[in-house]
């Protein structure tokens, strides 16, 4: 008896969504290795703290194919992109992946909206709202970045924002523990 629940058209666009999670991590990962390197150590903190997030966004994934019946696909991740040029470039990036994946994610909840399923359609709200707040997360950092100075912030106000970012938590929550309710 065929127990899958997921059409294939929603079990490829899923499996490709677990890839960019994935893609997303190693970019925060890639970019928190850059601030450590450049002494940025509070930034590095949160960039490797976020990679841990989007992990867990992809773990969050491959369960629900599981749970619905139908395959996992692990594929290859691409390498990221190449270093930024400062801290402002960096959160720029950051923001702009951010939108792309919010892209990927709305044209899901469109296809399971399309395809009437309503267990999909469900499942993707999590995410909607949590790329929501990572959008504005992204933001606010620009904000805090432009009052340093943007481009040409100086090293004193980048040493601050440096020093308050390494007071934020280390333990990103995972997405398994996280709800609709409380992301
Ligand atoms: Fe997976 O949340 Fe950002 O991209």
């Amino acid at each position: 008896m065929d127990t899958n629940r997921l059409s294939k058209t929603l079990c490829a666009a899923l499996n490709n969504q677990m890839t960019k999670e994935a893609y997303a991590s190693q970019i925060y990962l890639s970019y928190g290795s850059w601030a450590e390197a450049e002494g940025y150590d509070g930034i590095a903190n949160f960039l490797f703290r976020h990679a841990n997030e989007e992990r867990s966004h992809m773990m969050k994934i491959l369960e629900y194919i599981l749970e619905r019946g139908a395959k996992v696909k692990v594929q290859a991740i691409a390498a990221p992109p190449p270093d930024p040029a400062n801290v402002q470039d960096c959160f720029n990036k950051a923001f702009s992946h951010e939108v792309d994946n919010t892209t990927s994610i709305y044209k899901i909840v469109k296809m399971s909206l399309d395809e009437e399923d309503w267990a999909t359609w469900n499942f993707m709200q999590w995410f909607v709202k949590e790329q929501t707040e990572e959008e504005t997360m992204v933001m606010n950092m620009l904000d805090k970045i432009k009052i340093a100075g943007g481009e040409s912030a100086s090293g004193a106000s980048l040493y601050s924002l440096d020093r308050d970012m390494k007071s934020t938590p280390d333990d990103a929550d995972l997405a398994e523990s996280k709800t609709v309710e409380n992301p």
